[in-house]
């Protein structure tokens, strides 16, 4: 059980105004934003490109999304009280259960997705309304993004809620739709002093723990289990994320996001493959991810014959399915 530090044991550097550079639609031009962050793996918050897009509220979404159907988190608000070398999983390796959004929007309303902290994360918007927001693809089009690694996913939850402290191994735009975030980030050099699982977790759990996942609670950390988190703080940024606000995350660096306030909070985000392709060859912490997902072969082959032998075998698949 990790319990919240007297400020005066936070190292001196652990101030909160180490920001993200911000950069106003009007500046930017897809040669500023490769010479100045995408080709070196600098994040940067980008404001005043998504201005004219609606407001994502509940009432927008149960309109544009009603009977479509999402897999739910269960994360169960007890986890938070836990040391995460305890959780039996973690992002997306979290028990999902799926139904359409009109009752997901129920639950948001009637205070049970409060109660087990539950989360719809990172849920793809094809085949949706959604799907073809155009404001969206000319943002990203004016930031010259190109290799699109996937859809565009939806992240959906009530304010308190935090996916907690972990690294992508490709590059994400984040964009804020309703509500605004706060997006604590750490560099990939400070890897280790962060204490990610190990990537032999995926030996024995499969896919249910996570390599690119943080042991450390970045906002109440232990430091007798976890000193050479001190020097991490040193590196530490915080991002307020507002409505209309793109961040731009790239492959390696850790996040941690919370969503602000007591209402719902909606965000958009996209993953990209990493270019220059260099940096992407570089990167330890993509390599060792990408070994992870080899140790959790063995499990994952396992599960998948579980399900087989089991009455219940497409709903055992799709649950390994989900975690791939
Ligand atoms: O918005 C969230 O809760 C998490 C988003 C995230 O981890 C990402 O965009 O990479």
């Amino acid at each position: 059980m990790q319990t919240k530090p007297e400020e005066d044991n936070l190292p001196k550097l652990n101030n909160r105004d180490f920001p993200v550079s911000r950069i106003q639609a009007a500046k930017l031009t897809p040669q500023i934003f490769f010479e100045e962050y995408q080709n070196h793996g600098i994040p940067v918050v980008i404001t005043g490109l998504l201005d004219a897009e609606a407001d994502w509220t509940l009432d927008y979404l149960c309109e544009k999304l009603g009977t479509t159907e999402f897999p739910i988190r269960y994360n169960g608000q007890q986890r938070y009280e836990q040391d995460k070398r305890k959780w039996a999983n973690i992002g997306s390796g979290v028990e999902t259960k799926t139904m359409s959004f009109l009752q997901y929007a129920e639950l948001l309303r009637n205070g049970e997705a409060k109660e087990n902290a539950l989360y719809l994360a990172k849920a793809t918007l094809t085949n949706t309304p959604l799907a073809d927001a155009t404001l969206i693809k000319s943002t990203e089009a004016s930031m010259g993004l190109r290799l699109p690694a996937t859809d565009l996913n939806l992240w959906l939850g009530l304010g308190g809620h935090t996916t907690c402290l972990h690294y992508d191994t490709m590059d994400g735009t984040l964009m804020q739709l309703h509500g605004a975030k706060r997006i604590v980030l750490f560099p990939p050099s400070q890897l280790y002093n962060l204490y990610p699982f190990p990537v032999a977790v995926h030996l024995r759990h499969g896919l249910r723990k996570r390599a690119g996942y943080s042991q450390v609670y970045p906002e109440k950390p232990d430091f007798q289990s976890f000193p050479k988190f001190k020097l991490a703080l040193q590196h530490r940024h915080e991002v307020i994320l507002n409505r209309g606000d793109i961040l731009f995350i790239p492959a390696g660096w850790s996040h941690e996001v919370t969503a602000l306030g007591n209402e719902i909070v909606c965000s958009v985000n996209r993953f990209w493959h990493v270019y220059p392709f260099s940096r992407a060859v570089r990167s330890w912490s993509k390599w060792r991810v990408h070994l992870g997902s080899v140790c959790a072969m063995p499990h994952t082959l396992t599960s998948w014959l579980t399900a087989m032998s089991s009455s219940k075998h497409s709903q055992g698949f799709s649950e390994v399915l989900k975690r791939l």
